[in-house]
């Protein structure tokens, strides 16, 4: 299917999707439901996140997740926007949040559809009081039990490599939602005034090598040697790789993925070992790394856990972590030298 080019730019998100439908040979409609379901949920979170400041919807619910974090209250209200929203659709047969310690079964009054998502509803969600950008991150795959039931545990459990789509919405300066159906990346910018998702960023490729890294070096004395190495060389190798590169850490996931997606660039978060409980690492395997790792792959870079393929993982749990390094190619690579011993 042809990917949108310049003269597509503003098109609305359903004018895509439809244009995506009659192009997809057999397609039923279903799945674009689906992603309407979803584009419905990440206008309303918009809502709820800009006028935050003003109804108290600020502030700590007083509750903690299953990740044994506080939870905020626009977590709370993402989190059930997602899953009323995708129920209604009609078109999933289960959903997996970052928020829920188990599989979310859909309520009985819904039929139940062919696809199950993992969502991250609100990633970021410790900024929310500073006002920095945080985001929603979905992951889409097909049902692989025969069952007109709830999924199951099998369906959950299935690598990267079977994601049929993936994005993100990032709640910034502007809320642009970034998505791919394995036909190359996409974002569409709201237009508040019309309520609307236009195109505005067609086809997205990562520039092949980047200027910036993005890791949070508050953790280095728990980092492994080869992530040390690679760090140390970024910032003072200059006399061998001739490029000045630049720190930039906001520590909200989509804010960083999203500019080194644009400007190029890598963002690590490597296994640290200051967190016993957490020796892969922070970030969660299938509601943040691997729908970030198909975007970043469908844009033209690479994700990593520095062992292997992000989405080559066999998932053993469903709220399992990982290492993460992801973005620019020749950047990827490089940190893999030095993970393989190919540089000192
Ligand atoms: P640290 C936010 O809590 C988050 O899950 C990601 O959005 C972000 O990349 C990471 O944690 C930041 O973690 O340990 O650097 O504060």
């Amino acid at each position: 299917m042809a990917e949108p080019s310049q003269e597509n730019v503003g098109i609305t998100i359903s004018n895509h999707l439809l244009l995506n439908q009659q192009l997809s040979t057999g397609a039923t409609g279903s799945y674009t439901r689906l992603l309407q379901a979803l584009v419905l949920a990440c206008k309303i979170i918009q809502r709820d996140v800009a006028k935050a400041g003003l109804v108290d919807v600020l502030g700590r619910a007083g509750t903690i997740n299953v990740q044994g974090e506080e939870v905020q209250k626009l977590d709370e209200l993402a989190n059930t926007t997602v899953k009323r929203r995708l129920s209604a659709s009609g078109e999933v047969c289960g959903l997996i949040s970052e928020e829920e310690a188990d599989i979310i079964e859909i309520p009985r009054q819904y039929p139940r559809g062919n696809y199950l998502v993992h969502f991250d509803p609100l990633d970021g969600s410790s900024n929310i009081d500073a006002n920095v950008s945080i985001g929603t991150i979905f992951s889409i795959y097909r049902r692989i039990t025969e069952s007109t039931n709830d999924m199951d545990l099998q369906d959950a459990l299935q690598p990267g490599v079977q994601q049929i789509g993936a994005g993100y919405v990032i709640y910034g300066s502007s809320c642009i939602l970034v998505f791919s159906t394995g036909q190359g990346v996409n974002g569409f910018t709201l237009d508040p005034s019309i309520g609307e998702f236009l195109l505005s960023h067609p086809n997205i490729k990562t520039p092949a090598k980047g200027k910036i890294y993005s890791i949070n070096e508050g953790n280095y004395g728990y980092w492994d040697e080869p992530t040390k190495k690679y760090i140390d060389w970024l910032k003072h190798g200059y006399s061998e790789h001739k490029t000045h590169y630049t720190a930039r850490y906001v520590g909200s996931l989509v804010a960083d993925f999203h500019r080194n997606l644009l400007y190029g660039g890598i963002f690590l978060y490597p296994a640290d070992l200051k967190d016993p409980k957490k020796p892969q690492g922070k970030l969660r395997l299938m509601c943040e790394a691997n729908p970030l790792a198909y975007i970043i792959e469908q844009a033209g870079g690479l994700a990593t856990s520095g062992r292997e393929r992000i989405m080559d993982i066999e998932p053993r749990y469903i709220h399992q972590r990982t290492p993460l390094i992801i973005g620019s190619p020749d950047d990827v690579k490089i940190y893999q030298d030095f993970v393989e011993g190919r540089r000192p």
